[in-house]
């Protein structure tokens, strides 16, 4: 059997990664795993061992450490048997790099990293405030939570874009636009696989 194929899908919080991997499974056939939305069921889980340990690394905008978000991965990668994966919202530091390129790299095959490009005052502030006050449930969609979201982005996960780009592996996406609009592009890049 060849070896599964993963696309890293990165880029600001509210820039679209989830609502763009959405429109990419219903049309491409992926398998969608949001490293947020793993850390946020395990969290949810009665009994979770990690549960207080991601609601306040996630409240607080920082990055769970990497043995917790590999293995949700990891996990949800084997139950699928499935062999194509968006890995939406990871990795989003050197820890979760290093962890990742440890554990798993060797045994799949990564495609590229499609990021989506979007400005802070439309991204983070406008989109998340109003889902947040649209009734999303999130507890780090508030200013304060989204300002250090924010910081992480740029400290932590902008490094890892370069990283990935001085691979020649990223695939930019202006995210500026509509959704249908951020999609007409994407589709270009996924038409192009011959994956
Ligand atoms: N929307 C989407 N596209 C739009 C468009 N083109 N025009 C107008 N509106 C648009 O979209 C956000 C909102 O904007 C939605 O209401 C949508 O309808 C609208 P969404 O598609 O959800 O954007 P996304 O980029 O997925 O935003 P998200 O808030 O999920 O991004 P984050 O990266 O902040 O969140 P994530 O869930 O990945 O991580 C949350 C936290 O979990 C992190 O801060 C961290 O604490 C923790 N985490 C880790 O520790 N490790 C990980 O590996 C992953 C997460
Ligand atoms: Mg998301």
């Amino acid at each position: 059997m060849s070896m599964p194929k993963v696309i890293f899908v990165l880029g600001a919080p509210g820039a679209g990664k989830g609502t763009q991997c959405q429109k990419i499974v219903e049309n491409f056939g992926y398998m969608h795993l949001s490293a947020g939305d793993l850390l946020r069921e395990e969290r949810a889980k009665p009994g979770s061992q990690y549960g207080e340990l991601i609601e306040s690394y996630i409240q607080e905008g920082k990055i769970v450490p990497v043995e917790i978000t590999c293995s949700l991965l990891e996990n949800a990668m084997k139950k699928s048997n499935r062999d194509k994966f968006l890995i939406d919202g990871f990795p989003r530091n050197q820890n979760n790099l290093d962890g990742w390129n440890k554990a798993v790299a060797k045994n799949v095959k990564l495609l590229f990293v499609l990021f989506f490009d979007c400005p802070k005052e439309v991204a983070c502030v406008e989109r998340c405030l109003d889902r947040g006050a649209a009734g999303s449930g999130r507890s780090d969609d508030n200013m304060q939570s989204l300002e250090k979201r924010f910081n992480t982005y740029i400290t932590e996960t902008q490094p890892i874009i370069k990283y990935y780009e001085e691979r020649g592996l990223v695939r930019n996406v202006d995210a500026n636009k509509a959704p249908d609009d951020v999609f007409d592009d994407v589709k270009k890049i996924f038409d192009n696989i011959n994956a």
